[in-house]
């Protein structure tokens, strides 16, 4: 089983030993179907009960809900019915076909693990409302299993897509989920487009789009990334919503149109980055923590039309999408400018070398986080009245 030159890798830590998993294959040949095998039915029950072990640690209000409870089941349940197979040898005839259709039954069970996590955090709210510990305690927990899941799903994607034969025959340049010259101009306008038709059906209208590219690197090419464009896309389209229902409802009403939304997509030495920005009349620096916290941005969905989507706002895309970005040691940053607009960043490596994963580790520092209380705040409040000097001066 050959890797091929590229080295956008997987990794696999344990206390000993770091084994990077080349998830690029020179051909679909056996060989490379028994190795992934090999790996994958002990990696995925690790990363599965090291998940399982956090999940324990959440606040007993939180855990109880009957929504994390369910989530709880499905992750046993996998973990179980990928323990069959740590003793069957990849000779056995059907042992790897039976693995590849459990790997698709695994993800298909854990589709709905995100809005389920959800509803647990809406239940807890309903019955316990909103304080700074558990919302600290389920951002770190929820920031942490979620990372989790995109890794754990990353690796059932690559098998599947290499091995199965679902392999997408309208990307034959493509490594699985992984596209090795991905253009990110590209994903771009596949972003803006899709969220301009919901935008479109929701306001009637959608801002243009502005793109720019500058590659430092090799003037006037265009920007390629060792990448996996689906994860691009979501940050992207997710940025494009929040920008364009900015937009548009700051606007809507005057009769000087829509301000374009811009993309400017760069290629430094070490960063590829990709701005998008809005003028869509900002967020105060106070409220932008609250755009990235899960207990705080969910709420129960509001009854929608049927068929009808929302453009953006309810729910996790936020966060998430910053998690795509981290899960390859990139980030996602937003700069706001309240009354006037916002500009949010996308910084992946250019360097698919650096684009190695980053995942939870469960140790005794992870461990104390979920038990310690917050300290007292070591700033000073402001008080409520107003500040008069000339009394002290009198006295
Ligand atoms: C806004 C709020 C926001 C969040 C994320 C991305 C863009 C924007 N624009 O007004």
């Amino acid at each position: 089983c050959v890797p091929c030159g590229h080295s956008l890798y997987l990794s696999f830590k344990n206390k000993t030993t770091i084994i990077n998993v080349f998830i690029f294959y020179s051909g679909r040949d056996n060989a490379c179907e028994k190795t992934s095998y090999m790996f994958l039915r002990k990696e995925l029950p690790v990363r599965l009960a090291n998940t399982m072990r956090e999940v324990n640690l959440l606040p007993d209000n939180l855990l109880s809900q009957p929504s994390v409870r369910l989530v709880q089941k499905w992750y046993m349940q996998s973990f179980v019915e990928l323990l069959d197979y740590e003793n069957r040898k990849p000779e056995d005839p059907h042992a790897l076909n039976d693995f590849l259709e459990l790997l698709i039954e695994i993800r298909n069970r854990h589709n709905d693990v995100v809005p389920t996590m959800a509803q647990g955090v809406i239940e807890y709210k309903e019955k316990f409302g909103f304080d700074p510990f558990t919302s600290s305690n389920t951002q770190y927990f929820l920031d942490r299993f979620y990372t989790n899941r995109i890794s754990f799903r990353m690796l059932i994607n690559q098998h599947t897509l290499l091995f199965g034969n679902d392999t997408n025959p309208a990307h034959p340049k493509h490594f699985g989920s992984i596209d090795p010259n991905c253009n990110v101009a590209d994903v771009v306008r596949d972003a803006y487009d899709t969220a301009k038709m919901l935008c479109e059906k929701y306001y009637m209208a959608a801002p243009e789009l502005k793109i720019e590219e500058f590659n430092s690197e090799a003037p006037g090419k265009p920007i390629q990334a060792v990448y996996v464009p689906s994860h691009l896309f979501h940050m992207l389209f997710e940025l494009f919503k929040n920008s364009m229902r900015a937009t548009v409802e700051l606007h809507e009403n005057s009769n000087r149109g829509l301000p374009p939304v811009k993309a400017k997509v760069t290629l430094g030495n070490e960063d590829l980055s990709i701005k998008i920005s809005d003028r869509g009349g900002g967020v105060a620096l106070r409220k932008i923590d609250r755009l990235f916290n899960y207990m705080y941005s969910t709420a129960p969905t509001p009854t929608l039309e049927q068929g009808a989507v929302p453009l953006a706002g309810f729910g996790y895309g936020l966060p998430i999408s910053r998690l795509y970005a981290r899960y390859f040691q990139g980030d996602l940053k937003l700069y706001s400018m309240e009354g006037v607009g916002t500009a949010a960043v996308i910084y992946l490596k250019a360097l698919s070398s650096e684009s190695f994963e980053r995942l939870p580790v469960f140790n005794k520092s992870a461990w104390r986080h979920y038990k310690t209380s917050p300290e007292a705040d070591d700033w000073s409040n402001p008080s409520k009245e107003p500040r008069d000097a000339t009394l002290f001066l009198q006295q």
